[in-house]
């Protein structure tokens, strides 16, 4: 029988619709989890990369002191627990050699298509249309967008940066062509990713200029190295390993989560406290008053380093904090009438965070796009599911937990989620599911109430904000997340 005449039979002994297929769009840590969960299950799915190899994140940077600062053992699948972490916080290119391995362990390379970027998702009598700039075209009954939240990069117009006479790029475009010893190095940006590259730089360059526009707070972390003893343990005894990460687990959700949501708490308190220690560690005080935010710890997502200060505080770094006027052949000239003479200019400066599918072109039922029902700022019902889009889900989507903690585990519980929606497909329940217009927006109003406790709204710009000044992030606790997440209420799906 040809696969596409094979049908289900759910438990109850109803025949169900034939044999479902997926597309997922993306190979990066979530896609590689929804394929390997629909497999578990026996549905046939194909995953769409437009990249040449999986990591998603982790194979697009690649940056000179690239570091995961969310404990490894916390960022790995429960199902693939990985004994072997060096230390507390991972590099990026042992991530991204997780990744690889798990993609190859769990067989998810041989239904990748490489070099597969899906421009287009049209829903056509109940199945998904998909198109590839390759000319590739499919049609799928079900699909599950894996593309990331920090994919696109951010590259702010500088005025005459076209004129650099150095190597200039993004640092999620790495040109490791670009010798980087006894260079003037320039750094624009103080996110997470300028902290890691400076600590990294420093010591290599001849002088380093970090570019701030504003200060962060900085949170210190050691990364504590595992010893072979301890690995040996964690391989010998998985309970040790999972005893381990439901504590690394326990210590950053019961602090950081809760203080993010609540400006007034305690536990916010707390990790304000420590940042202010920290920043007294910075000797001169005329850097320290430049290293000092002029908003609340937390507000922005906080960088965490025990490095950072350190490394500023050499000799041959320096913080520039009069504005970029513009850029010129030999580097960088601030307002205060400097030329800051570069051999290499890093953007540091973030991403679209706005984007998720997108430029994907995403029609749903009766020709609704996507770019039009996300004019405004992108939606999702629980960050999962859009209203008149049916049978298309998305992972680490609009509004879904982002901040110090462990996507991957914020991507299991949403893609559980979203298999027992899928299963009702399998078993014949229904052939069309996605949330319902009311519970998309009770759920959007509910989560711009809960913003208003948060601290991402006490006063500061960051990339969490949407362009209404709305936190764009996961506004409730993270018991709530979990709750939400642990089985679907049918009554906010529109069924067919
Ligand atoms: O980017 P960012 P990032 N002129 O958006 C500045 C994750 N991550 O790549 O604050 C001058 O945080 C901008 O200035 P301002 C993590 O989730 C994780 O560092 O807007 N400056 C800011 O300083 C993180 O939050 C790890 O005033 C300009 C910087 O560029 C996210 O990635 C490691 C400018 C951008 O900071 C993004 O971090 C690294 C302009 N025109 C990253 N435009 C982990 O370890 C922007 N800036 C897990």
């Amino acid at each position: 029988m040809a696969e596409s005449e094979q049908h289900r039979t759910g438990p109850d002994g109803r025949r169900g619709r034939p044999l479902l297929r997926v597309a997922v769009i993306g190979a990066g840590m979530a896609g590689i989890l929804a394929a390997i969960k629909l497999q578990d299950r026996g549905i046939e799915c194909d995953v769409f990369e437009k990249g040449d190899s999986v990591g998603g994140t982790w194979r697009e940077n690649t940056y000179p002191g690239l570091a995961c600062d969310v404990s490894a053992h916390w960022y790995t699948y429960t199902f693939a627990r990985n004994p072997e972490w060096d230390s507390l916080m991972a590099e990026g290119k042992d991530i991204r050699a997780y990744f690889e391995r798990v993609a190859r362990d769990f067989g998810v390379l041989e239904r990748t298509r490489f070099n597969s970027e899906v421009t287009q998702l049209r829903y056509r009598e109940g199945a998904w249309d998909l198109k590839c700039a390759d000319g590739h075209e499919g049609r799928y009954d079900f699909v599950i967008a894996a593309t990331g939240v920090l994919h696109h990069v951010n590259v702010p117009r500088f005025e005459g940066i076209e004129t650099f006479e150095g190597a200039v790029f993004h640092s999620a475009r790495w040109d490791h062509g670009v010798a980087l010893d006894g260079k003037r190095i320039g750094v624009i940006g103080t996110g997470s990713t300028a902290a890691q590259l400076a600590s990294a730089l420093v010591p290599r360059a001849e002088r380093f200029d970090l570019f701030q526009r504003t200060a962060q707070w900085v949170l210190p972390r050691d990364n504590v190295p595992y010893s072979e003893e301890e690995k040996a343990r964690f391989r010998e005894d998985p309970e040790a390993l999972e005893q381990l990460i439901a504590e690394l687990r326990a210590k950053t959700l019961e602090g950081y989560a809760t203080a993010v949501i609540d400006a007034d708490s305690p536990e916010l308190a707390a990790i304000a406290r420590i940042c202010h220690e920290n920043l007294e560690t910075v000797k001169d005080p005329e850097l320290r008053r430049k290293l000092t935010p002029d908003y609340r710890v937390g507000c922005k997502r906080l960088v965490i380093s025990s490095t950072f200060y350190d490394a500023i505080q050499q000799p041959n770094a320096e913080l520039v904090t009069s504005p970029i006027q513009r850029i010129e052949p030999e580097g960088v000239r601030t307002a205060d009438g400097v030329l800051h003479d570069l051999d290499v200019l890093v953007l540091a400066t973030g991403f679209l965070v706005d984007r998720f599918i997108r430029p994907t072109r995403v029609i749903g039922r009766d020709g609704i796009d996507l770019d039009e029902v996300w004019a405004d700022g992108p939606l999702a019902y629980l960050s999962m599911s859009v209203a008149d889009f049916p049978n298309f889900f998305l992972l680490n989507g609009p509004n879904s937990p982002v901040g110090n903690f462990s996507l991957v585990e914020v991507a299991q519980h949403q893609i559980e989620y979203i298999m027992q929606l899928v299963e009702g497909i399998c078993r014949g329940d229904y052939s069309e599911v996605s949330a319902t217009p009311g519970a998309m927006r009770r759920f959007e109003a509910e989560r711009c109430e809960a913003a208003r406790k948060t601290i991402w709204v006490t006063g500061c710009d960051s990339w969490y904000l949407d362009k209404n000044g709305v936190p764009a992030s996961w506004t409730f606790s993270y018991d709530r997340f979990v709750d939400e997440t642990a089985a679907p209420r049918m009554e906010d799906f529109e069924v067919r």
